[in-house]
């Protein structure tokens, strides 16, 4: 077993005691209550995770996202950066003492960067209703009207402008749903929203997406067949929605697995389906080594099928889709259509 393989091992069986002996001692002074402490050892858990997943897919992008990701909610606690910095530094100096040097040197260039870019990088400053100054208005409106909790008016503020032909389905997926979704996101991981209300508006959105579906399913002739799936146990499913449904805008046949799907059932639904293409959507960083499995089990089985990948970890990390197997990547949706023509050769189409 090679070094890094030995660290990813020893990171994943020994992490609880790693957590315990690093933030047992940081948090076990009277400046911490219970709860404190409790959240203090599930982040730090989390935090083993991620690094241990950022070493086996090779992205320190990713780490970086992760950590600034953190830096920010622990922000909004009151909590300074360094605490941050510290736990970083005294988990590296305790895999070091504790296995070797050799251990060190592979989870070290991790938490450098990290630390740099808690203290140095840029989190989620701007709101994501900003960046489409075209359907600016819309974003907002919508947006509003979620977060007051108001679904008549945000289904019906949709439904009218769909119903005048103003915006195209297309448009509002990538530009108002998208943005006000990563808003919510933002929003919530600010504490400005609650988890409620972050529910409810995925509900609303899910609803009202929906609602579209006899504008986007037609019954004809169709040239290509695709399968939208997330990995493992990523639940953030409305992404891939958005990847099929944008597939069956273009005249791909869908099929729309969703979330929570085991690897033998995506197997059995590719011999079912044959499809051109299967689109896999992962979210969390954490998730993408579940990702890598995914692919090697098909490639073994299902060598033709060409395989796309999207999602926030492979946009932090543009080179990562090729680090876990994938035939293509795409940023977004509509993006997705043109990888998955040009891999199934059709370039006129
Ligand atoms: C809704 C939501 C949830 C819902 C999901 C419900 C559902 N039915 O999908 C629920 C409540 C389940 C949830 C849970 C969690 N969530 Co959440 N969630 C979100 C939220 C607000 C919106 C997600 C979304 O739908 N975005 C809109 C879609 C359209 O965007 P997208 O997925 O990026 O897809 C686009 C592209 O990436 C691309 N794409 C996506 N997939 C694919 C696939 C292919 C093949 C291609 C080509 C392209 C492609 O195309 C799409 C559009 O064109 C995000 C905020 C955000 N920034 O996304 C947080 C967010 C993703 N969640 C977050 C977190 C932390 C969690 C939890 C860990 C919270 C917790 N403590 O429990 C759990 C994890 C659950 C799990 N195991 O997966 C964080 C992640 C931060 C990080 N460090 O990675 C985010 C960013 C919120 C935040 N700002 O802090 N969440």
């Amino acid at each position: 077993m090679d070094m890094k393989a030995k660290v990813l091992q020893t990171l994943r069986s020994d992490r609880d005691t790693i957590v315990e002996n690093i933030v047992g001692s940081q948090v076990s002074t009277g400046k911490f209550s219970n709860v404190q402490r409790q959240a203090s050892i599930r982040d730090a858990k989390y935090n083993i995770d991620y690094l241990a997943s950022a070493i086996e897919i090779d992205s320190k992008a990713n780490f970086n996202a992760y950590v600034i990701w953190l830096r920010d909610i622990l922000r909004t606690y009151n909590l300074e950066d360094k605490m941050l910095v510290d736990h970083l530094n005294s988990l590296l100096d305790y895999v070091v003492s504790r296995y070797s040097e050799e251990f060190g040197h592979v989870i070290e260039p991790y938490i450098t960067e990290g630390i740099s870019s808690i203290q140095n990088g840029k989190g989620e400053e701007f709101s994501y209703l900003d960046s489409s100054e075209e359907f600016l208005p819309l974003a907002y409106s919508y947006f509003n009207a979620l977060i007051e909790m108001d679904k008549n008016k945000a289904v019906r503020l949709i439904l009218d402008i769909v119903e005048k032909d103003e915006v195209s389905i297309k448009d509002l997926y990538l530009h108002v749903f998208t943005n006000v979704l990563y808003e919510i996101g933002r929003y919530w991981a600010m504490r400005k929203i609650t988890v409620g209300q972050e529910h409810f508006a995925t509900a609303v959105t899910v609803y009202t997406m929906s609602l579209l579906y006899d504008k986007i399913f037609r019954i004809e002739k169709k040239d290509y067949k695709m399968i939208g799936v997330c990995v493992g146990d990523e639940l953030h499913e409305i992404g891939i929605r958005m990847v099929c449904d944008i597939f069956e805008l273009s005249k791909w046949d869908t099929y729309y697995l969703g979330a929570n799907v085991p690897n033998e059932s995506v197997l059995s639904e590719l011999r079912r389906v044959n499809p051109d293409i299967l689109a896999i959507s992962v979210t969390l960083a954490n998730k993408v080594p579940a990702c890598i499995e995914l692919i090697s089990l098909i490639k073994r089985e299902y060598p033709n099928i060409k395989i796309i990948v999207g999602g926030r970890p492979f946009n932090t990390d543009n080179e990562l889709w090729k680090t876990v197997g994938a035939d293509g990547y795409s940023v977004d949706a509509n993006d997705a259509v043109e990888t998955a023509k040009r891999l199934v050769g059709d370039l006129h189409g």
